[in-house]
């Protein structure tokens, strides 16, 4: 099977199914694709992606993307390390903390969003603050419901943290205040230490250090 991945280094969606790629020890060949420069939003980019958002996996030459789509396949054919616990009901419950960050907060701080609110740098800024803010909140109160753990279902790292934690990365660019977020920012720091997150991070694909709180 021949795997390459379209991505931004900085994207968060690209970091989760890097992590994914990392976990599931799936060979791949990595594109950059510059969000800055736009070149997500060209014709060639978006033959392969009509959303023109990042990433896009391509198998065998077959085009694919949403990241939740690309990851669950990858748990399919390559099963462990799991990335969702056996019983139904947890694994409800990871992929709702899951979706609230796919569906229900990272698309409200896209860039591509951010402009429409304002032109001004500070208001986008404040208007991401606000969305994830909130977003985590959620999260972090839905976590009390769940396993106790390391991570934000016991200890088995889940598609649940593979969206969280880029999500507190954009956390911390957009420097969101933590101090409410107390299991978050310690399920942040106990997945940074876990090599195939650390591999799929930001730090290893563009320049930028990962930001601290
Ligand atoms: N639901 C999609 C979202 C993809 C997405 O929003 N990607 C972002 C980067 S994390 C992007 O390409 N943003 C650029 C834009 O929307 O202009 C997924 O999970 O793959």
């Amino acid at each position: 099977m021949n795997l390459t991945l379209h991505h931004y280094w900085r994207s968060s969606c690209s970091w989760r199914v890097r992590w994914a790629l990392e976990l599931k020890k799936v060979p791949y060949q990595s594109v950059p694709v510059n969000i800055l420069a736009g070149e997500h939003q060209t014709g060639a980019y978006k033959a392969l992606n009509p959303s023109g958002q990042l990433p896009t996996l391509v198998v065998d030459g077959r085009l694919f993307s949403e990241s939740l789509a690309i990851i669950d396949w990858l748990d399919e054919i390559v099963p462990e390390p799991a990335l969702y616990p056996s019983h139904a009901l947890d694994k409800m419950f990871v992929k709702q903390l899951a979706l609230k960050i796919v569906a229900g907060t990272q698309p409200l701080q896209n860039p591509s969003l951010l402009k429409l609110f304002s032109n001004d740098e500070a208001e986008r800024k404040k208007h991401a603050q606000h969305f994830i803010g909130n977003g985590l909140a959620v999260y972090e109160s839905l976590l009390d419901r769940g396993q106790p753990g390391q991570f934000s279902f016991g200890d088995q790292i889940t598609v649940a943290d593979l969206c969280l934690v880029p999500q507190v990365y954009n956390a911390l660019r957009f420097s969101v205040d933590m101090s409410k977020l107390p299991r978050i920012t310690k399920i942040y720091e106990a997945c940074l230490k876990t090599s195939a997150c650390d591999r799929a991070a930001p730090h290893m694909w563009g320049q930028a250090l990962l930001p601290t709180h």
